[in-house]
């Protein structure tokens, strides 16, 4: 649904973990990285308009999951928000721990105000992923995360097919360790519940968000009724003057 990609600092304890996978012939070690994540529902502000919503250990978008493919994941999820929830690990395959992939109803019961949830799962694949509540519209209302996954270092790089330079091809792959994501981020300042209640009334669902948020941060600029209207193309005007007395409200 939104958009996604990018953000700050992860939070994790790696560990040993017993048993060692096999892959391409020879034993690696599997690590186990564990993140500890408390979702609570607080007044914030991306965008400089203060409104509540789901933060992860204090923050939206929450901690990174940043961690190596082959890896075994854990996340204790600690819901102090008032309202039931889960999280859901986009496009992680989930192979063996369909549990894990965090849809209420589906794989797991919701996770109940007061209590905790641990999703377990190893990620085969490698890239860039998020993740996101699957419980009603929060999405909307700021629970999601960026998830990273470095490839395995020996496995073979498609670098080489890009240039014939050596320089580069290193300097691709020194990029390929460090990505940093962004997620862009389509922001409303009411809340989903909110939205569920207005779009029906309304007949209409509200596509026009207030602010993009980058890495959850944003501006919003309101332009005066009269600005608004100077932009608008002949077609536009040609629309609006159908409906008589009809104007461009706050939101466009
Ligand atoms: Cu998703």
């Amino acid at each position: 649904m939104l958009p996604l990609l990018c953000v700050a600092l992860a939070l994790f304890a790696g560990a040993w973990a017993a048993p060692s996978s096999s892959s391409g012939g020879h034993r690696t070690k599997t690590k186990t990285r564990v993140f500890d994540f408390t979702i609570t529902w607080e007044k914030y502000a991306p965008d400089g308009f203060s409104r509540d919503m789901f933060l992860v250990n204090g923050k939206s978008p929450g901690p990174v999951i940043k961690v190596e493919q082959d890896d075994w994941v854990e996340v204790h999820v600690h819901n102090e928000s008032p309202f039931n929830t889960s999280l859901h690990y986009h496009g992680i395959e989930m192979t063996g721990t369909p549990w894990s992939d965090g849809v209420p109803g589906v794989t797991q019961r919701p996770i109940a105000p007061g209590s905790s949830f641990t999703y377990r799962f190893q990620v085969l694949q490698y890239g860039s992923y998020w993740y996101h509540s699957h419980a009603r519209d929060q999405i909307e209302d700021g629970l999601y995360g960026a998830i990273v996954i470095h490839p395995r270092r020996r496995d073979p790089k498609p670098f080489h097919l890009i240039s014939d330079d050596s320089d580069s091809v290193r300097a691709m792959e020194r990029a390929e360790r460090h990505v940093h994501p962004l997620i862009l981020y389509d922001f409303l300042h009411i809340t989903s519940e909110k939205k569920r209640d207005i779009t029906p009334r309304a007949g209409v669902e509200i596509s026009c968000y207030d602010s993009i948020l980058f890495n959850g941060k944003g501006r919003v600029k309101c332009l005066p009724e009269k600005e608004l209207m100077s932009h608008l193309s002949p077609f536009q005007q040609a629309g609006l003057a159908l409906v008589p007395g009809a104007k461009l409200t706050d939101k466009g």
